[in-house]
């Protein structure tokens, strides 16, 4: 890619280098990452209601291989497996996510699921058992579906009070050993992808100019209401934090115009602003504002009030970077997978991807860009606590012998360089605590089902979801041992 070679020509000091477990504090957390849906199964076991995501991938032609995940890797019946396979690799940490309908089947938080209690305390026991932190997702896109089909969801304000009877239920069920939370993943990707492309569940797309901006904003209330709710009826006894997890993608200007500045500039304010703002100062971006004007939903005082300060870290999801242009007309072709009501609204376009394309056609590998995003968030939120949430790549699905698919030469050389970038970012002063691998292992990719692979550990779905760590397990292994990288003997 010319253009890359170019860009990195003039910018020497955003190439990746070899990395180390020295390279970061001693007290640097790793862990790995996972959510429920996504790897679970036991859909109809242990009392848990239908989510939007048994609903969805159950509508013909949402899912590219038409597959679902009613059982998906099991881990349901193989978290104990799943756990020694996290001890056994060295990870300090496990960020996993509770499904709200094995809490409260219908969302509507009268009646504790006392089996799903059980369930998590299980899992929880088990990771402090072996020295492994917890990090929970109390919602990672799998919504009760009766709370999606009486009420609307993410597009109703109810929602904000059922999802505060859901998180005070598991910072009283949990927090006694739980100390780091993390309230929504990803409220981006609900917005767009849930209310506008409708790629991702409840799959809407009738109302784009309305719904994207709804569903964010009474996510946020939700979140701030969450944190609320610790910070008076748990903080003092339980001494955890709380935080949200956002994804960005670099947004590098495609040339020295002012105009592209702006435009890049503008698209990480639709990106992280969206979120991040508010949940700092109070309100959306003023070049939301202004680009949206009545749009964009308005918070009372007594909202913005709640909103302030509402985060003790944040978590943050990267995978890609872009070169982004100014364009005057609605684009064509955008971000993610097709043209949406956002981007006309904000009038950006992409440039092209930078780095090389993985298997998911929005996924470029470009090191660099993770290390631009946490210095962004540094200058732009006064350098507050960050956790990478997630960070990885995906193969193929393929026929290929397994030994093949097991050497994954190209995430083991991925993992390197993100890591190079975020040591890096930790050197240029960001408060980075701590970094999370996407994924434990093969899953549900959501609309790409099983064609998609992002585990360090390889699930063989021919023979009885069988795990076999890969290449990039083992290197992830020594290089937390030390052995990998300067000091390291490769
Ligand atoms: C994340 N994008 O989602 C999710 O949190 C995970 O559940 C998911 O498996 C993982 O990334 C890999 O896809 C994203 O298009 C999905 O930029 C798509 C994008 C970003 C994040």
């Amino acid at each position: 890619m010319i253009k890359k070679e170019k860009f990195l020509k003039e910018h020497p000091y955003l190439l990746e280098k070899e990395v180390s477990r020295s390279d970061f504090p001693p007290n640097f957390l790793f862990g790995v990452a996972t959510s429920a849906y996504q790897i679970e199964g036991g859909c109809r076991e242990g009392g848990r209601g239908p989510s939007i995501w048994d609903a969805f991938s159950h509508t013909k032609g949402t899912i590219l291989d038409g597959s679902n995940g009613d059982v998906a890797v099991d881990h349901y019946h193989r978290y104990k497996e799943d756990i020694e396979l996290i001890a056994k690799l060295g990870f300090d940490a496990y960020r996993f996510s509770i499904s709200w309908s094995r809490i409260f089947p219908d969302g509507l938080g009268t009646k504790v699921n006392e089996e799903g209690i059980a369930f998590y305390n299980n899992i929880i026991n088990a990771l402090l058992e072996k020295g492994i932190e917890p990090y929970i997702t109390l919602y990672h896109w799998d919504l009760p579906l009766h709370l999606q089909e009486s009420m609307g969801g993410w597009l109703n304000k109810e929602i904000v009070k059922y999802f505060a009877i859901y998180a005070d239920t598991c910072f009283a069920s949990f927090g006694d050993r739980v100390k780091k939370w993390i309230t929504l993943n990803e409220p981006l990707q609900t917005a767009v992808n849930g209310f506008d492309t409708g790629i991702l569940a409840p799959g809407k797309h009738e109302h784009s100019d309305t719904e994207p901006f709804l569903a964010s904003h009474h996510q946020i209330l939700a979140h701030a209401t969450a944190v609320s709710i610790y910070r008076s009826m748990y903080k003092d006894n339980q001494g955890g934090e709380v935080g949200l997890v956002v994804d960005c993608e670099w947004a590098e200007a495609n040339s020295d115009k002012i105009e592209d500045k702006a435009a890049a500039a503008k698209r990480l304010e639709f990106q992280l602003g969206w979120y991040l703002h508010p949940l700092y100062y109070g309100d959306y971006p003023e070049v939301m504002r202004k680009i949206l004007g009545d749009g964009l939903p308005k918070f009372s005082e007594e909202d913005k009030e709640l909103l302030r300060n509402s985060l003790d870290f944040i978590g943050l999801n990267h995978y890609s970077s872009r070169f982004i242009k100014h364009v005057t007309d609605s684009p064509a072709e955008c971000y993610y997978y097709k043209a949406q009501e956002i981007e006309r609204l904000a009038k950006w376009e992409d440039g092209e991807p930078i780095g090389e394309r993985a298997a998911s056609e929005w996924l470029y590998v470009c090191p660099w860009g993770l290390r631009k995003v946490l210095n962004y968030i540094v200058q732009r939120y006064n350098n507050p606590i960050i956790y990478v949430t997630e960070n990885g790549m995906d193969d193929e699905d393929s026929s290929a012998p397994l030994h093949e698919m097991l050497d994954d030469k190209l995430r083991v050389s991925y993992f390197k360089g993100y890591l190079a970038a975020v040591a890096q970012a930790i050197k240029d002063g960001a408060d980075v605590r701590g970094y999370f691998a996407w994924s434990l292992l093969d899953n549900f990719e959501w609309a790409q089902g099983y064609t998609k692979r992002f585990g360090l550990i390889y699930v063989d779905y021919k023979n009885g979801l069988a795990r076999h760590p890969k290449s990039s397990a083992y290197w992830f292994m020594r290089f937390l041992k030390g052995d990998e990288g300067k000091n390291g003997k490769e």
